[in-house]
């Protein structure tokens, strides 16, 4: 029986808990590399979750974040806002102003959001909006909302992330191609692996990123793209190869605008849980020189989230 969490949340049906005691990698993380893709939840009794989402995860606060970030060896994380907490930021920024200037994020905001929201949201680290896409996750919101959002955050410096499934891209292409801002696309905008690296559904992706060169995209999430699955081949820690053609094609195809994140918790995943560790000795497959490497991990992420660094 599935007992309520801290105040009174119930998780969705079938929802796992992020992976105890993730492995050590083997992949030897760059020095300053950082994990570009992660979300805190809750804790539920402290940042309820949105009346209007379309899941309820388990809680995964910012303590344990920061603990799977020194364990794996990151420096420092982005934090997207995910779903569940809507356009409530509190619980990312929460994260963000604890962390010691360790972690930067990247919001949901609503046209309504005022100057002096999103100066303070500035002041405390958020560096981006996240636009998403993905119907299971989210109702419609009107193009004209989401262009108003765009050019008000530009002025800040702030980029605009998206989230949509390979089969919407032609449809959202003009609206895409029109955000003022950079844009970073989540899991490479969610291919259909089964499909081959050179087909027509990957290349228009692959033209999207040629063609408008403000577009960067995030190449994780093998653990959600991959039909094969996280099974090891010859005793390697090899999981999630049907993966890899896709990401090391736009790694090195594009690899000033990769940037590289575990996604803790892992929301929605109801088959397997990853091994966080595991997810980091896939890093390698996929940026195969340790300039790469650097690039993906260090140089990029910090030149869109720590720019006064540069
Ligand atoms: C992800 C993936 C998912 C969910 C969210 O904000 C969210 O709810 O991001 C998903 O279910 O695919 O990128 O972390």
């Amino acid at each position: 029986m599935e007992l309520p969490k801290g105040g009174g949340f119930t998780k969705t049906p079938g929802w796992l808990d992020w992976y105890a005691g993730p492995s050590k990698p083997r992949f030897a993380l760059p020095h300053g590399s950082v994990d570009a893709h992660c979300h805190v939840f809750g804790p539920g009794a402290e940042f309820p979750y949105a009346p209007e989402r379309k899941y309820t995860p388990c809680d995964a606060g910012k303590a344990q974040l920061f603990a799977l970030r020194d364990h794996l060896g990151f420096a420092r994380n982005v934090v997207v806002q995910a779903t569940c907490h809507s356009a409530d930021n509190r619980a990312l920024v929460d994260a963000l102003v604890h962390s010691s200037g360790k972690a930067r994020g990247v919001a949901t905001v609503r046209r309504g959001a005022t100057d002096r929201e999103l100066q303070d949201m500035h002041t405390a680290g958020v560096r981006g909006v996240r636009f998403n896409f993905v119907k299971r996750l989210v109702d419609f919101t009107p193009r004209d909302e989401l262009m108003a959002i765009a050019s008000r955050v530009a002025p800040l410096g702030w980029h605009v992330v998206i989230y949509f499934e390979a089969v919407d891209l032609p449809e959202l292409w003009d609206f895409f191609t029109a955000l003022p801002t950079t844009i970073v696309v989540d899991h490479m905008g969610r291919p259909d692996v089964r499909l081959p690296v050179d087909g027509p559904q990957f290349e228009l992706f692959v033209k999207f990123m040629r063609e408008y060169p403000n577009v960067w995209s995030k190449v994780s999430c093998p653990e959600r793209l991959s039909v094969t699955g996280p099974r090891a081949l010859n005793g390697e820690r090899n999981a999630y190869r049907d993966v890899v053609p896709f990401a090391r094609r736009i790694v090195e195809t594009f690899p000033d605008r990769v940037l590289w994140g575990t996604d803790w918790p892992h929301p929605n995943l109801k088959d397997h849980m990853p091994d966080d560790g595991l997810l980091v000795d896939f890093i390698p497959h996929i940026a195969t020189t340790q300039e790469l490497q650097r690039k993906l991990l260090v140089d990029n992420p910090v030149r869109l989230y720590w720019p006064e660094e540069v």
